[in-house]
């Protein structure tokens, strides 16, 4: 990972995107969704590292390993989103910026997900705009770049 690096970090359930729920997650599956993150990278000479993980702490110690240096980090956290004071900790530890994306606009879902313990320590978010979304927040770290 280098300057030109973006981390792209998918959490738990993202493997699973295209295989239920459309109404709410759409159709594109995570290698779509991954495609498309390479595609925004690259328009902007920026070079997507993409990754997913169901698993709480190997989120943690990726983003440690891209806190320093990188471009920046696109995380959708998934149910850790709601849940993890450990992940936070990790994103206020990162000297790069972190956008927080979400498929679905968790402030129209269940209560419970309103909540994220990432919204105050996240540097942008893109919240309800579907696979697009991972672009804009591409987009976003790119112009911040320039
Ligand atoms: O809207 C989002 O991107 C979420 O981060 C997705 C998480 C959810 O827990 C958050 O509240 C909002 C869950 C992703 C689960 O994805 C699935 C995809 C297909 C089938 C089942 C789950």
């Amino acid at each position: 990972m280098d300057v030109a690096t973006v981390l792209v970090l998918n959490g738990p359930n993202l493997n699973l995107l295209g295989e239920r729920e459309p109404a709410i997650y759409g159709h594109d599956t995570l290698a779509d969704l991954e495609e498309v993150c390479r595609a925004a990278a690259a328009a902007h000479g920026l070079v997507a590292d993409c990754r997913q993980s169901n698993h709480e702490g190997t989120l943690i110690d990726w983003v440690q390993e891209g806190r320093h240096v990188i471009a920046g980090i696109v995380l959708n956290a998934g149910g850790y989103t709601h849940t993890s004071v450990a992940l936070r900790d990790a994103v206020s530890a990162c000297t790069v910026p972190v956008v927080e994306v979400h498929l679905s606009d968790i402030h129209a879902r269940e209560p419970f997900r309103h909540h994220s313990y990432l919204a105050d320590v996240v540097t942008h978010q893109v919240i309800g705009r579907g696979v697009p979304g991972y672009a804009a927040a591409i987009d976003w770290l790119a112009a911040r770049r320039a």
